[in-house]
């Protein structure tokens, strides 16, 4: 067995930067296999010390170093493969570095790299030691000004950050622009695009009249797709001016698609870069939960300008204080601008799926992380979606006006400057009137709270008891409670709010600060049946427990007011009938699943009821969508039941759908869309309810069903009914759905973005043990092992929406997925770390499983090459 020796930086080791930049001038003589970099830095040490400058590099070839003009020998400075150390350097000098990077051959797409032959840089977090040797860390702020060469005809377009300067003819066949950005910044924020691309543009005038041109860039077969993309940086412009009151601050904003990148975009200043997924659209190729993604990936990096780049980060682990503020900021303009209720699901969904499951196990750190290995495998759901919830808890405690006059202060008191979460909560305290040392816990402490809820009621007097169980995390040893908001309500048995005090209100936000806490209200005698509402619009990112029977459930499903809490309540009926079959299966060896529950069906039939009314259809898709089986697998702390989960949940679905086929039939018909396809609240909300109906009704193994689904995919305009229908033909195996799926691959084979759809279609009906269909798969011209997007498509969606076959009791599953790891680990290492995430839970599997996946684990880990990024994921999921 290999060794890898874990060797993680610590937050406590900070110290401030040996020497500042102040100026860096950079000159790119820009060529596929041999680009040239000449780096000129206005360095000043900082303090009173002697210590060598150290600068960052990585797989860079270095020509010459000099210092004040003079070239140094190279007995004058060291070079590893980690970067250079000059001592004796003067107290203030200019240094001017020169060296080369071969971007065809950087797969890892990090730094200076090609997509589609075209030049783009990704520099977050450790990318830009990858261009030039530089203090690569996010407390040397620096202004930049930047010169592209390159072919003419090659690289027409020549973007950096900042505003434009020049731009000139060469004579030689080459050009140049020069860009110059007056706002200091860190190197992660640094970009440069160049290569044959073609851009629409738009304008834009701030609030104090700066006049601002607009641009997104894409290749030229893509023009027809950016529309959207540009309504959405429009919209967010306004909507961070009006809200935060925070107005943009160079003449131009460009955004760039790329085809192959990491993650989903960047918010380098003034030149956002992108993947192609979160820019292009058109009604013919996307859906509209990709309209939906690309606003809000448009409005997250845009956002950025203020929340991470004005604003950045003192170091890596204070992540969470861009991110999580941002995300918070995102969702809440996406709240504004569409259905505030759906999307409040939709985040808490992702919250409980991803971030729960992920402080649930090895991977499990706090929203301020205090080591790591690689900073790359901590762009996680905890410091952006946890980070998010704990800022969305600050604006609930402090009400919006007094955050928002936090968040000015904030802004005000740190611009220009990388600053700490600590700065950030010192800030917010300032206008908060309770004790907020304890709320410091959210940041420090991994794990999600329970809250354990129990109520008596006696003498007119409803008692209600808080319990928070803190979980035990390794590392962390105090068990103290959290403070948090807590927003409750009460119903009587006929679904009536209940007014919790004398003056009739209806709805209390409590903060809860003690192991256990207790609140009282009045009940009148007469009243013998009293529903609590916890933890409405889910105000803490915690876990409730509360012995809700089904027909509570059943009765806030229908009657709570508050439309997240009712989404709630229905889903918990549902996982409530799933978990009890699967229960009792497992323990008498039989079938409970006969009967279908009345109150579930009812609770299902009255929401196909509302359908029909003036109820937010978008609201009403989203009740009517099961549970995953990921989400219901993580009821089960060990043995999860991979395969009575599927089937429960299939026949729960079938029976469903059974009971209730003509009112689906008719909200089918009732929904549909008239005129052509348009992106807005009330035609998405009519897609999103018709896709659920005719999954449903495809849930039933009946040709008339299959028939309404081909016949949509016929007759619609838009990929959104298109891929619904084909969605719902893959409910169950058919004809008509091998058909489908093959002609929807002829007709889409030279769009990448949906052929992504397609593959993740495929990955996720793969049967058991079926290697012959993922080699088949895998050698599609459609997937390329090498395109983050591809991978995430087929062997994401794989591993993660398709357990039946990725836990196959075989192995084969994850000998698969591993054989992908391995293979992408040679070029890629912050996907394979990615991926390997999945495999981290494999304590909660039975034991023949658990030995697989270790197995395969240990496999990806005793290779001589395994990168530091996979060994951080697989040595503490194995630890
Ligand atoms: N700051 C970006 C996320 C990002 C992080 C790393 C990347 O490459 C390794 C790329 C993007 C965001 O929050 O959108
Ligand atoms: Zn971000």
């Amino acid at each position: 067995m290999s060794e890898h020796k874990s060797n993680p930086v610590r937050l406590s080791d900070y110290l401030p930067p040996d020497y500042a930049v102040d100026h860096v001038d950079l000159v790119f003589e820009l060529s596929p296999r041999d680009a040239r970099v000449t780096s000129r830095l206005t360095v000043r040490r900082n303090g009173d010390h002697a210590r060598p400058l150290w600068l960052d590099g990585d797989e860079l070839r270095l020509e010459s170093v000099a210092i004040d003009g003079e070239t140094l020998a190279s007995e004058r400075f060291e070079v590893d493969e980690r970067g250079m150390s000059i001592p004796d350097v003067p107290g203030a000098f200019e240094l001017t570095v020169v060296n080369r990077v071969d971007p065809v051959d950087n797969t890892a797409l990090d730094g200076l790299y090609q997509s589609s032959g075209n030049f783009c840089t990704q520099c977050e977090p450790e990318g830009f030691r990858r261009i030039t040797f530089f203090p690569d860390r996010p407390d040397v702020l620096s202004r930049y000004r930047v010169t592209l060469i390159a072919d003419r005809e090659e690289c027409p377009v020549l973007l950096s950050n900042g505003n434009p300067v020049d731009q000139r003819d060469l004579g030689d066949g080459r050009h140049q622009a020069v860009w110059e950005d007056p706002h200091p910044k860190p190197s992660y924020l640094f970009a440069l695009v160049a290569g044959k691309l073609e851009a629409i543009h738009d304008r834009f005038t701030t609030a104090s009249g700066r006049e601002v041109e607009l641009g997104i860039y894409v290749e030229p077969h893509n023009i027809d797709r950016c529309d959207h993309a540009m309504r959405s940086l429009i919209k967010s412009m306004r909507w961070d001016e009006d809200t935060y009151g925070r107005e943009y601050d160079l003449d131009v904003f460009n955004i760039v698609a790329v085809d192959d990148f990491n993650m989903g975009a960047m918010e380098n200043k003034g030149l956002n870069i992108f993947n192609s997924k979160f820019i292009l659209a058109r009604a013919e190729t996307a859906t509209d939960a990709d309209y939906d993604g690309i606003e809000s990936v448009v409005a997250h990096e845009y956002f950025h300008n203020w929340s991470g780049n004005r604003v950045t980060c003192r170091d890596w682990f204070q992540l969470s204080l861009k991110e999580g503020f941002t995300v918070f900021r995102d969702q809440e303009f996406s709240s504004d601008v569409g259905s505030a209720a759906v999307k409040r699901i939709e985040e808490v969904n992702l919250l409980r799926q991803v971030q729960f499951a992920e402080d649930a196990g090895p991977q499990a750190h706090p929203v301020q992380p205090k080591e790591y290995e690689q900073i790359n495998n901590f762009y996680t759901a905890t410091v952006y979606n946890k980070g998010a919830e704990v800022v969305r808890m600050w604006r609930n405690l402090l009400g919006w006006d007094r955050f928002r006059a936090g968040s000015d202060r904030y802004f005000e008191r740190f611009d220009g400057q990388a600053v700490t979460i600590e700065d950030f909560i010192e800030t917010m305290a300032e206008q908060a009137d309770f004790d907020t040392a304890q709320f410091r816990r959210w940041y420090d402490r991994a794990g999600t709270p329970i809250v354990h809820v129990s109520k008596t009621q006696a003498n007119g007097e409803v008692r209600v008891t808080f319990e928070q169980e803190v979980p035990a995390v390794a590392g962390q040893e105090d068990r103290d409670p959290f403070l948090m908001p807590m927003r409750v309500a009460a119903f009587d048995g006929r679904g009536k709010p209940l007014p919790l005090d004398e003056s009739g209100t209806a709805e209390k936000t409590l903060v809860l600060r003690e192991s256990r806490t207790s609140f009282t209200f009045p009940v009148a005698e007469d009243i013998d049946r009293v529903v609590l509402s916890l933890n409405r619009g889910f105000t803490a990112p915690v876990k409730i427990e509360h012995d809700y029977d089904a027909d509570d459930l059943a009765l806030l499903a229908r009657a709570d007011s508050d439309e997240f809490n009712r989404w709630d309540a229905y889903q918990r009926l549902v996982i409530k009938t799933l978990v009890d079959r699967i229960r009792q299966a497992r323990e008498t060896g039989e079938c409970s699943d006969e009967e279908l529950p009345e109150g579930l069906s009812a609770a299902f039939g009255s929401l196909l009821h509302a359908a029909g009314g003036d109820s937010d259809a978008r609201f009403v898709a989203e009740c009517l969508t099961m549970p995953s089986e990921p989400y219901i697998a993580e009821q089960f702390e060990r043995d999860v039941p991979v395969d009575a989960i599927h089937q429960a949940r299939v026949r729960l679905r079938e029976q469903l759908a059974n009971e209730w086929s003509q009112s689906l039939m008719l909200v089918y018909e009732k929904q549909e869309v008239d005129g052509s396809y348009e992106y807005n609240g009330e035609d998405v909300g009519r897609r999103a309810l018709r896709a659920q109906a005719l999954a449903c009704l495809n849930a039933l193994d009946h040709p008339a069903w299959r028939r309404l689904a081909v016949e949509q995919i016929a007759s619609t305009d838009n990929m959104t009914e298109r891929f619904n229908a084909l969605s719902a033909l893959c409910v169950r195996e058919s004809e008509e759905r091998d058909q489908a799926l093959e002609q929807f691959a002829r007709d889409w084979a030279d769009d990448p973005l949906v052929m992504d759809k397609w593959l993740s279609l495929r990955a996720r009906i793969v049967a058991p043990d079926d290697t012959d269909t993922l080699a088949e798969l895998e050698a599609h011209p459609a997937f390329s092992i090498r395109n983050p997007n591809r991978v995430r498509s087929l062997v994401g969606v794989f591993s993660r929406a398709n357990p039946v076959a990725f836990h196959a009791a075989s192995g084969s599953g994850y000998r698969w997925v591993a054989d992908k790891i391995i293979e992408i680990d040679g070029f890629n290492p912050q996907i394979s770390a990615r991926l390997a995430t999945v495999f981290s839970r494999w304590r909660r599997y039975d034991g023949a499983r658990a030995d697989l996946m270790t197995e395969q684990m240990q496999r990806m880990l005793d290779r001589p090459d395994c990168s530091t990024d996979l060994a951080e994921i697989v040595g503490k999921a194995l630890r």
